[in-house]
């Protein structure tokens, strides 16, 4: 079957990507992950000075996922434009890579693409617009503010010729406002979803667990989520989407490509698995053999027709095993 994806004038070799904050700069993971086998990765997020991010402990598990409140820990753009990616261009010169941009103002968007639009080694931006640990916004991401996001797209959009992916929240009741935002600003791409956020509190002295207090919910809890954000996007824009949060298998990719993603990023289910991006398209693949799919993108979009889908619907049978 082939796995292969067209978009934004190139090639992905496959439709599964390491997510934003799970790989760094790609020099962190190669020896643990075969990155030149994926997709593609998008970076850390870069911001315009550097940061040292929160007070440990920055990540703690629970039952079904994980909290994390790193603070955008980051080297800063000019360390980024200088280093990371003139090594990305030498060693994984056949990766497509977006980096990931994130900041406090809308200046500081267009700032940071600035410095990095003419450096090597990298396709696009994912405007992070939706980090969830980012004090000095005071809870409140770009995301969920539609002439903020409107402002940091419309922005960078005047500054980059490159794609331009533009990463939302999943806590909104109502994505339509920052969808039509995005669409009008320039956006390329949408990803869905960033983290939740949550908290973990620590029974015996009733404090929380994270050194910053509150953090960002992924793993396996988010998967729901986020295939509800990205079903429901399909619904309003013909933009491509980029489908994050909770995805550990093939399986768990294919249900994102069956509310309408093209591409599929990996994150948390590769600290528990340094393999598990490489092992999903493997996974991927047996799974589309098995359907008789010629092409991953006859898994595509399944769940957002329910016309042709009731036609073929197996009578009597109510539930699904997902998996
Ligand atoms: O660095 C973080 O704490 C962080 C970021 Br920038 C983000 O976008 N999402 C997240 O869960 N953590």
């Amino acid at each position: 079957m082939e796995l292969a994806v067209d978009l934004f004038g190139v090639r992905f070799q496959n439709p599964v990507l390491l997510a934003s904050g799970t790989c760094g700069f790609g020099a962190e993971v190669i020896t643990v992950t075969r990155v030149a086998a994926l997709g593609g990765f998008v970076t850390k997020s870069v911001t315009l000075e550097p940061r040292t991010g929160n007070p440990a402990p920055r990540v703690a598990e629970f039952g079904a996922g994980m909290l994390n409140s790193v603070g955008l820990a980051n080297p800063g753009a000019d360390r980024v434009r200088r280093e990371a990616l003139p090594w990305i261009d030498a060693n994984l010169p056949a990766t497509v890579v977006f980096v990931s941009i994130a900041g406090h103002t809308t200046e500081e968007y267009s700032e940071v693409v600035q410095i990095l639009d003419d450096g090597p080694g990298f396709l696009g931006f994912e405007l992070n617009l939706s980090c969830p640990n980012d004090a000095q916004r005071s809870g409140l991401p770009f995301a969920l503010d539609p002439e903020a996001l409107h402002q940091v797209v419309s922005g960078v959009r005047r500054r980059t010729g490159r794609p331009i992916l533009v990463k939302l929240a999943p806590n909104t009741p109502d994505l339509t406002p920052v969808i039509r935002a995005a669409e009008d600003a320039g956006a390329d791409a949408l990803t869905l979803v960033n983290t939740l956020p949550g908290l973990i509190v620590d029974p015996e002295d009733g404090k929380p667990v994270l050194g910053a207090g509150v953090g960002g919910v992924s793993g396996p809890a988010l998967r729901a989520v986020g295939l509800h954000a990205v079903w429901s996007a399909a619904q309003q824009t013909d933009l491509p989407l980029i489908g994050v949060g909770g995805i550990g298998s093939g399986r768990d990719a294919a249900q994102y490509l069956a509310v309408g993603a093209s591409l599929v990023q990996i994150g948390t289910a590769s600290f528990w698995d340094s393999r598990a991006a490489e092992r999903s398209v493997h996974e991927l693949r047996t799974l589309g053999i098995a359907r008789r799919a010629r092409s991953v993108l006859e898994l595509r979009g399944a769940a957002i027709m329910p016309a042709s889908r009731s036609e073929e619907a197996t009578p009597g049978r109510e539930s699904v095993p997902l998996g």
